[in-house]
């Protein structure tokens, strides 16, 4: 879901509230502007026809001015009462509730990067693109942008929010019901701005606990010579310079975190469907499903593209 008109969250849903208003009081003003004008086009004609002499005379003067106050008076106070309206909706949307989870995201060129808080440092969950959150609990997010000026939007959920280098915004929401919200990045951020998409994925909560625990596992070494073999190419073919995958020696923040890459449902931000095939084609030339992208196609051999591609693929 992507759409400011199915609202799951009381966040959203005052926002497009505000929006609604706004679309019935500013499509009625329009409605009865363009019916003044075609009216006071059509009976100027006719009297142009019937050759009168168009004059105005006193009391017309006197009636158009007045018309023309009132006219300007009601929209003041319309502009005011949407101000204050706007105001309303901003300050509800600023309140925070007591929070149970804080998620931090921070945006990179061109995928976001998701850490769960802990009092624990040691036990913070990173992962990537997809954010789970529990349904019905209040989620407060700290944005921040490692490189350029991003913006956080999920319209299913809440209303936009820039994420700005060196600078900490906040946004919350509290989904209210299970399902998987698009989100999008919202600020114009460079050449793939358009595939820097994310999900969250609502679920009720004892569902978000277990999918929390599991994540938070660092998945078993492999037995399986062949994945064994995956892994190695992993390490040594300069992966590991960039990514992190737990319970291994890559343990670099440049790209997304492959820890349980396996149980996320798109790659590269929401470019490609998670399937071994895609997968396949990323690692071979990243750069041609995201022109510019900041991952460079490492040469490979068939058969260490292939093992590659199941080690990760098996990590779930
Ligand atoms: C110079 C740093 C760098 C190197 C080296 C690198 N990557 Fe990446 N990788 C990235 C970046 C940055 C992204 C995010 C691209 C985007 O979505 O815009 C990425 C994305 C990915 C993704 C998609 C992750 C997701 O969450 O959707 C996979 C899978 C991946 N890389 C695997 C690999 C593999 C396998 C290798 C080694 C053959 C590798 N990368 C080498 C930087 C790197
Ligand atoms: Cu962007």
């Amino acid at each position: 879901m992507h759409s400011l008109f199915d609202p799951s969250s009381p966040q959203a849903r005052a926002v497009a509230g505000l929006w609604w208003w706004m679309l019935a009081v500013g499509g009625t003003v329009w409605l009865i502007v363009i019916v003044a004008m075609l009216w006071a086009a059509i009976t100027r004609r006719q009297r142009r026809l019937s050759s009168d002499l168009v004059r105005l005379d006193d009391t017309a003067h006197v009636r158009t001015e007045r018309v023309v106050t009132i006219a300007s008076g009601i929209t003041v106070a319309i502009l005011i009462a949407f101000l204050a309206y706007d105001f309303t909706v901003g300050h509800a949307l600023a309140q925070h509730p007591l929070r149970a989870l804080t998620i931090d995201v921070t945006g990179h060129q061109w995928w976001w990067q998701v850490l769960y808080e802990d009092p624990d440092p040691s036990r913070q969950l990173v992962t990537a693109n997809e954010i789970h959150v529990p349904v019905g609990v209040p989620i407060q997010f700290k944005l921040r942008a490692a490189d350029v000026i991003h913006s956080f939007w999920a319209p299913s959920l809440n209303g936009k929010k820039d994420l700005i280098p060196g600078y900490t915004t906040t946004l919350w929401f509290q989904a209210d019901t299970a399902g998987r919200y698009r989100g999008q990045c919202a600020e114009f951020c460079g050449l793939q701005h358009a595939k820097m998409a994310f999900y969250i994925v609502a679920e009720p909560k004892p569902k978000f606990a277990a999918w929390l625990a599991a994540a938070s596992q660092a998945p078993a070494s492999p037995s399986d010579p062949h994945l064994v073999y995956g892994q190695r190419v992993f390490l040594s073919a300069g992966c590991a310079t960039c990514h992190t995958i737990a319970g291994t020696q890559a343990r670099a923040t440049v790209g997304p975190d492959l820890t349980h890459l396996g149980s996320r449902e798109t790659l590269a931000a929401g470019t490609l469907a998670n399937t071994r095939e895609n997968l396949l084609r990323w690692i071979v030339d990243p750069g041609l499903w995201k022109p510019g992208v900041h991952m460079p196609a490492v040469p490979l051999s068939p058969p260490q593209q292939e093992a590659l591609a199941d080690y990760l693929e098996s990590m779930k």
